[in-house]
């Protein structure tokens, strides 16, 4: 099964995992419209960086703080093994007739332009919205590839992303969708 894609000099590549234990210049989390912290790869992300992550959202963005969904904001990653936190918004799946497919686009297309602005050359990201969102994996598979070869395509520092996967069912189904192309 494919576990990587090559694009030029660069690579898309697909890890099983736990995020905050792997190092890179951003790692991307899935974050809510109010940056509040939460549970899933956000609770894991928040307790393993510290108060540093919400102390520098705060600063950043304020009490009031809204990252509308299918956008995506930064703070500094604490005692995180990277340099930033961007924690992008997912869409909660409602069905797939609500735009679903394009604000996880939007998601993972303004992480990744945000990435390569800090000059990031590794990014890692989860896979976003499939979790307490909802969004199933295999159809969120082939809308995250897509969007994250589009951003290697054009990415100006970024020579690497990673995407990791908790668990081995969502693994399995992303690499099939890598193997059935992108
Ligand atoms: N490393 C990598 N992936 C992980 C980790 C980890 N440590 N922990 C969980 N996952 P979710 P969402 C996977 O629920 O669906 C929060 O409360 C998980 O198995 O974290 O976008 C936020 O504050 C799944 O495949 O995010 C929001 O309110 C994927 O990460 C809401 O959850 C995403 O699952 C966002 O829900």
């Amino acid at each position: 099964m494919a576990s990587e894609l090559k694009i030029g000099e660069r690579v898309l590549a697909l890890v099983k995992g736990d995020i905050t234990q792997i190092p890179a210049d951003v790692i991307v989390n899935a974050a809510n419209e109010g940056l509040t912290g939460g549970g899933g790869v956000d609770g894991a992300i928040h307790r393993a960086g510290g108060p540093a992550i919400m102390g520098d959202l705060q600063r950043r963005y304020g009490k009031r703080r809204q990252c509308p969904t299918g956008s995506a904001v930064v703070s500094e990653a604490g005692d995180l093994p990277a340099k930033w936190v961007i924690h992008a918004v997912g869409p909660r799946w409602r069905g797939g007739n609500f735009l679903e497919a394009d604000l996880l686009w939007s998601a993972y297309r303004s992480a990744f332009h945000m990435a390569d602005q800090l000059e990031a050359r590794t990014v890692t990201f989860p896979a976003i919205s499939t979790g307490i969102y909802g969004y199933p994996a295999d159809k969120a598979a082939p809308v995250i590839l897509s969007a994250l070869k589009e951003g290697l395509e054009g990415a100006e520092f970024v020579e690497r992303v990673t995407i990791v996967l908790f668990t081995g069912g969502p693994l399995a189904i992303f690499e099939e969708a890598l193997e059935a192309g992108v």
